[in-house]
C-alpha cells in the first residue's frame, strides 16, 4: 500500500467523464464494491474536461485517478497505469462493435456494406486520435488517415457501388475514441458519393436513436461490459453487424509516478 495518503489529496474523487458513459458506471460500482473507496465519488463533466485534468495534474506531478479507455491517445502523449482490479467490477477485454437499425439494408445497401466492411485495429484509431489531441480537425484526421490506409479503406467499400447523395446519418457521443471512428467512416462515405450527418447525443439517446430507426447507425457499442445495458434494452430492435475493433479497454488510470498499482491500494 501507498505511504502518500493519496485520497485527501485527491478529495477522494475519481475524475470522471460523461455522466451517461459505461465507465462512469462502473466506477461507481467500483466505489461501492472495494470498501476502501467508501466516502469516495466519481465526478462527472465530459472526456475533454477529464484529459485537461489528467494532463494539469501531471505537469504539477500531483496525483489524480480517471476513468480511462483503451485505445486512447492518453497512453501516447503520458506515462500511466491501470488499477489492478481484483473484483472485475471493469470487466475484460471489449470489442467495439457496429449497430444499424432495421430495414438499412433493403433501404441503403451500399451504405450498410460500407459499415458491415468497416474493421480496423487500436493502432489505427490511435493514429486519428492522436491527431486531433494535436490540434487537427476530425475530418482532416480522418482524410490523412484514409489518404495513409487505402488498402484498409478499398476493403471496407469492396462491392459497393458509389451512390449520388443518398444520405446518412451516423450517431456518436463525443468521446475521443468515436470521435475518430465515426469520422473515419463518414469521410469513407462521403468519398463513395454520400451525403453523410454526424450527430452527436448521450450514451442513452445514441443507442435509442438507432433502434427507434431515427439514426441508421452508430459504430460505438462497447461490449460485452461497458454497454452492456444499453445493449439488453435495445437489442431486439437493431442489427448487430459485429466487431469493428479489438482489444478495447476500460479501468481506472493513474499517472505511472503514483505508488499505487490496485484500486485496492487507494486509501479510504
Ligand atoms: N468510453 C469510450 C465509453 C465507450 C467508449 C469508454 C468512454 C463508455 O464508457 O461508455
Amino acid at each position: 500500500a501507498s505511504e502518500m495518503n493519496y485520497g485527501e489529496e485527491m478529495g477522494y474523487e475519481i475524475t470522471g467523464i460523461e455522466a451517461g458513459a459505461g465507465v462512469v458506471s462502473s466506477a461507481e460500482n467500483a466505489v461501492e464494491e472495494y470498501e476502501n473507496l467508501s466516502g469516495w465519488e466519481v465526478s462527472t463533466s465530459s472526456s475533454g474536461a477529464m484529459a485537461a485534468a489528467l494532463g494539469e495534474a501531471i505537469e504539477n506531478e500531483e496525483p489524480i485517478v480517471v476513468t480511462g479507455w483503451t485505445p486512447h491517445w492518453k497512453f501516447a502523449k503520458y506515462d500511466l497505469k491501470y488499477l489492478e482490479d481484483p473484483k472485475e467490477v471493469f470487466g475484460g477485454e471489449e470489442q467495439i462493435k457496429t449497430m444499424v437499425r432495421q430495414g438499412l439494408e433493403d433501404d441503403k445497401p451500399n451504405a450498410y456494406k460500407i459499415l458491415d466492411q468497416f474493421n480496423w485495429e487500436a493502432a489505427d484509431m490511435e493514429e486519428v486520435m492522436l491527431e486531433i489531441s494535436d490540434g487537427a480537425s476530425p475530418e482532416e484526421a480522418a482524410q490523412n488517415w484514409i489518404s495513409n490506409n487505402q488498402d484498409k479503406v478499398d476493403a471496407w467499400t469492396e462491392g459497393t457501388e458509389e451512390v449520388d447523395g443518398t444520405e446518412v446519418e451516423l450517431v456518436l457521443v463525443n468521446w475521443d475514441s468515436e470521435i475518430a471512428s465515426t469520422n473515419v467512416v463518414a469521410e469513407v462515405m462521403k468519398e463513395q458519393g454520400f451525403e453523410v450527418t454526424i450527430t452527436p447525443l448521450d450514451n442513452g439517446p445514441m443507442w435509442e436513436s438507432v433502434a427507434a430507426g431515427e439514426a441508421d447507425g452508430m459504430v460505438a457499442a462497447w461490449l460485452p461490459g461497458t454497454h452492456g445495458d444499453q445493449y439488453e434494452q435495445n437489442k431486439d430492435k437493431l442489427e448487430d453487424l459485429g466487431a469493428n475493433l479489438e482489444g478495447a479497454k476500460i479501468g481506472l488510470v493513474v499517472p505511472e509516478y503514483m505508488d499505487v498499482d490496485s484500486i485496492e491500494d487507494l486509501e479510504a
